[in-house]
């Protein structure tokens, strides 16, 4: 019985190494090689390419290598069997740390001193809020947006979620569907997105969402910090927001086509921080241990424990 490693843009003889070390029993195999299909069993893919997962016809669960699942669903012949996502405490702390570290730039606006430092200028003057003064509202209240809210609000934030469906957590001013996100909205200095990419989210960071933000908060004009994905961002709309103040920064780790084109305005744009798609990192055997763990939980009858819901997207 075989393990398919099915992915594009990362070091395959590592993960193979891996998968091997935490799955002794089985036979690694990755794409591109001569392999039996009779024999896999399982998959576990990165941006496979489209139909490479079809004729296998024991194929019982596709386990995604990133937390996003989007790239899965990309390919539109994808198997009708489990799906599963990565959840792992290492990758959820290393999200929340980008966000309180982008949270707190702006609270203590550092970009303003950094540019007084270059022009050795001393001005001590400025209004100080406290974190308690400043909004933060996280689209997106799973497994990421929680983490981040709690980390958010042990620092004093005022912190909302927005989520599908409502969830009442205590402390944080939960917001749900159509009908809670104006409200959401209207409460938020800094607004972080934490959602999947989905056909539901697609393009919902755009000036429709980013004008209904709050307008009297102390840091000034609302910002984005946006560590989602890509997709969920018109990045015109962006753009033309930061240079008629309606957004005052944004910060981005992801885009809709990545690496960042060189020709991107988002890289000179003063107002821009941009990220390479690493807010979270993933640890490589943290990974395959999650996912030798599902394998044996499946092998013994139990569910998987971080399922994806086709219906859902996510
Ligand atoms: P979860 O599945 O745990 O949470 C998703 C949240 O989004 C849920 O609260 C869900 O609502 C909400 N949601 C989904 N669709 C909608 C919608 N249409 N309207 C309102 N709320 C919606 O995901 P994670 O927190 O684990 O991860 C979130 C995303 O972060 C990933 O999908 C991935 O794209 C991104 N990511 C980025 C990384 C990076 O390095 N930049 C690293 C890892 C992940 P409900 O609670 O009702 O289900
Ligand atoms: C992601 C990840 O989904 O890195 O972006 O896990």
């Amino acid at each position: 019985m075989s393990l398919l490693i099915a992915m594009t843009g990362w070091d395959l003889e590592s993960w193979r190494q891996r998968f091997q070390r935490h799955l002794p029993a089985f036979e690694i195999v990755a794409l591109g090689e001569a392999f039996d299909r009779r024999n896999v069993r399982f998959a576990a893919t990165w941006k496979h390419p489209e139909g490479s997962l079809a004729g296998l016809p024991q194929l019982e669960a596709i386990f995604s290598l990133g937390a996003g699942v989007d790239h899965l669903f990309a390919d539109r012949s994808l198997p009708d069997v489990a799906l599963a996502r990565v959840v792992d405490p290492d990758l959820t702390a290393r999200m929340s740390e980008y966000v309180v570290l982008h949270c707190l730039i702006a609270l203590r606006q550092q970009r303003l001193y950094d540019r007084q430092q270059r022009e050795a200028a001393w001005i001590d003057d400025r209004d100080q809020p406290a974190a308690r003064d400043v909004r933060v509202g996280i689209l997106g209240m799973g497994v990421l947006g929680l983490d981040a809210a709690g980390k958010l609000m042990a620092l004093g934030f005022d912190v909302a979620c927005w989520s599908r469906t409502r969830r009442d957590v205590q402390g944080l001013a939960g917001f749900a569907g159509a009908e809670g996100l104006g409200p959401f909205l209207a409460r938020t200095d800094i607004l972080v997105n934490l959602l999947p990419a989905t056909p539901d989210t697609a393009g919902i960071l755009n000036r429709g969402m980013f004008t209904q933000l709050a307008r009297d908060g102390r840091l000034g004009a609302p910002m984005l910090i946006n560590a989602g994905r890509g997709a969920s961002q018109d990045e015109d709309d962006i753009l033309a927001c930061l240079d008629d103040g309606t957004l005052q920064h944004a910060t981005l780790d992801v885009f809709r086509t990545e690496p960042l084109p060189a020709a991107s305005r988002f890289w000179s744009h003063p107002r821009v921080s941009v990220t390479p798609h690493n807010a979270a990192m993933s640890d490589p055997d943290a990974i395959c241990a999650l996912i030798a763990r599902q394998i044996d939980r499946l092998e013994r009858g139990l569910p998987l424990e971080y399922p994806v819901e086709r219906g859902r997207g996510y």
